[in-house]
């Protein structure tokens, strides 16, 4: 870490569903010694800050507070989780120009309190935030991450772990590309304790039609969860906090994230779903991971959509 104090703070902007369960599950790890949380809606932070301090005698001491974007000038990671949720019906790619103004007015303050830290971006559309976040903040690019395709990798990994019986972390497959419509699974790279994942699923009598259902009702499970409890946020507030954990740690660990590629995938210019290695500098590097055909131009069409998007709602 670049700064000097002997603690580590992070700052949520963004106290809703999804900030909420992350301050929660942050509170929980004991990561971090300060936590400062910023909204527009003033009384929500105050208030939230007041109950989560109860919860560090059971956890970990933590200095939590309601805090301004001039509070960032000194932490190690902001979080980004303010923007409108999607409601039934609406796609991720419909928010954007909503939360891409939103973020406009985030990001600034933050950057011109001298932070000189890690930006993680949730709010969606995601993969277009995290480049807007980039763009605004004049930052390096390894210094900007995205949630990108955490979660939904992580529904594929639950998904598959149901069918076959096994620990969902035992499950190496990752979704690619866009955190919405276009994203994909890439199976053909897919393993279980080294064995590929079509060897084991021919095994256990699993078609490839059976894989491409996992794959689209993973690509789905948001909307099924928002149709009957209005958001989603347990799932996604744990991956930012593994993501965090994995800057604060300075793990060294391969996450799936949003990642800037400059050439991985014959790719660039555009922030989007894959491994990359994770540390206290942001994003190491990015982990290509080795594509079929098939896959690649998936990669490449996903790619293509979030480039129109994020064309549109900059210009
Ligand atoms: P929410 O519960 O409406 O919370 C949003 C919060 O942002 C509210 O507390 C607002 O007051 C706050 N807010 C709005 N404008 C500003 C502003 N200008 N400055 C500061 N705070 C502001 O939404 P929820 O928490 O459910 O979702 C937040 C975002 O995360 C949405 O864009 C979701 O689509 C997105 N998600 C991203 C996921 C991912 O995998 N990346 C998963 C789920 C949700």
């Amino acid at each position: 870490m670049t700064n000097a104090k002997k603690f580590q703070k992070v700052m949520l902007v963004g106290d809703g569903a999804v900030g909420s369960a992350y301050a929660y599950a942050m509170m929980q790890q004991g990561l971090a010694e300060e936590l400062v949380i910023v909204d527009v809606v003033k009384e929500r932070t105050e208030g939230d800050a007041l109950d989560l301090e109860d919860a560090q005698v059971f956890t970990a001491p933590k200095n939590v507070y309601s805090g301004e974007y001039s509070d960032a000038t000194d932490a190690d990671l902001v979080v980004i989780t303010a923007g409108a949720p999607q409601k039934p019906g609406e796609t991720r790619l419909d928010l954007v120009n909503k939360n891409l103004k939103i973020l406009s007015t985030i990001v600034k303050p933050i950057v011109d309190s001298g932070f000189d830290g890690i930006f993680l971006v949730a709010a969606n559309p995601v993969d277009i935030l995290t480049y807007a976040t980039w763009k605004f903040s004049g930052f390096p690019k390894n210094k900007v991450i995205g949630s990108g395709t955490s979660l939904d990798t992580s529904r594929l990994r639950v998904a598959l772990a149901k069918k076959l019986s096994v620990d969902p972390r035992s499950v190496e497959a990752y979704i690619m590309g866009e955190h919405g419509d276009s994203e994909f699974a890439a199976y053909d790279e897919a393993t279980i304790g080294s064995k590929p994942l079509r060897a084991i699923a021919k095994e256990n009598g699993i078609s490839d039609d059976e894989l491409l259902k996992i794959e689209d009702e993973t690509r789905h499970k948001a909307y099924e969860i928002i149709n009957r409890k209005g958001a989603t946020y347990y799932g996604v507030a744990t991956a930012l906090m593994r993501i965090s954990k994995a800057i604060l740690r300075n793990e060294n660990a391969v996450l799936p994230v949003g990642a800037p590629l400059d050439g991985e995938y014959g790719l660039s210019d555009v922030f989007i779903g894959t491994p990359a290695i994770i540390n206290a500098d942001g994003i190491a590097s990015v982990v290509e991971v080795p594509l079929s055909d098939n896959e690649k131009a998936q990669m490449a069409a996903s790619a293509e959509t979030l480039k129109k998007v994020t064309k549109d709602g900059m210009d």
